[in-house]
């Protein structure tokens, strides 16, 4: 018998079930752009349990729309071995340039991530982060329901041994620490200048403030370097970077 009642209480029970057994992980990622997706995906690899928050309703982040709506986007031939990783197909454009379909990108990060273990939690924001003392440990969740409305609801919080801003372009939990918590300095991104913005942004991808490491456009955007438009081998591996300085502190 497929009863309405039995349908929801399969959709909540197992959701509640889940998301209880996530309140306390070991990598909370914020943002489920490019740059958040492989860095959840390589944390994964790690044996680490991984969750990612993502407050619109699709994820992505910047990638569906490629450039101005052109939804195919760049990669340069550095950033290959990641899209071969997630099996996404390459079109050779020119020397060391790499075409992609954007959606296809998103489908196969998004699959393999979630098949390795990674919960993403699509409609919820981080709007703030937990700290003890002088570290981070955790992150601060409402519904983004909650927030469009100007709600007045208390959010929930999860624990974390390290939280990512991925982001993007606002680096908004730097600059929620920057604003509470201080320690931190946001700069703000520069205009643009592709190769430079790629070059500078995988020396910008550390941890900032402890157990808060930045990766993708959030940490250009920390420190004040250009952005670089649709071209996002940066941004793959400013991600796998990040998981790997985490892995690191973690002594995996
Ligand atoms: O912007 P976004 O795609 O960040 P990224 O991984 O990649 C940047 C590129 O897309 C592009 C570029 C290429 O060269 O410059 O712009 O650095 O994805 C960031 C995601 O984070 C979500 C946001 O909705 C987006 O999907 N996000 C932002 N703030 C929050 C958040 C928040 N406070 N809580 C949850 N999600």
């Amino acid at each position: 018998m497929m009863e309405e009642n039995v349908i929801s209480k399969a959709i909540v029970e197992t959701y509640m079930k889940e998301f209880v057994s996530n309140l306390d992980v070991d990598v909370a990622v914020v943002g489920a752009g490019p740059s958040g997706l492989v860095c959840a995906y390589y944390l994964a690899l790690k044996g680490l349990k991984v969750t990612v928050y993502e407050r619109a309703l699709r994820i992505g982040g910047g990638m569906p729309a490629g450039g101005m709506m052109f939804n195919n986007i760049v990669v340069e031939e550095e950033a290959k071995s990641i899209m071969d990783e997630f099996d996404v197909s390459l079109k050779k454009y020119d020397v060391g340039l790499y075409t992609a379909d954007a959606l296809e990108t998103i489908s196969a990060f998004s699959f393999k991530t979630i098949k390795k273990g990674v919960k993403i939690y699509n409609l919820i924001g981080v709007e703030d982060v937990v700290i003890r003392g002088q570290e981070i440990t955790g992150v601060v969740l409402n519904w983004s329901a909650v927030t469009l409305a100007h709600l007045h609801v208390d959010p929930l919080a999860v624990k974390a041994k390290a939280v990512v801003d991925a982001t993007g372009h606002d680096s908004e939990l730097c600059r929620i620490v920057e604003r509470k918590v201080g320690g931190l300095k946001v700069s703000g991104e520069k205009s643009m200048w592709a190769q430079e913005g790629e070059r500078i942004l995988i020396e910008n991808t550390k941890e900032v403030y402890p157990n808060l490491f930045v990766c993708g456009m959030a940490a250009n955007a920390i420190y004040g370097s250009p952005r670089m438009g649709p071209i996002f081998g940066g941004m793959l591996l400013s991600g796998k970077k990040a998981a790997s300085l985490i892995a690191e502190k973690l002594n995996l």
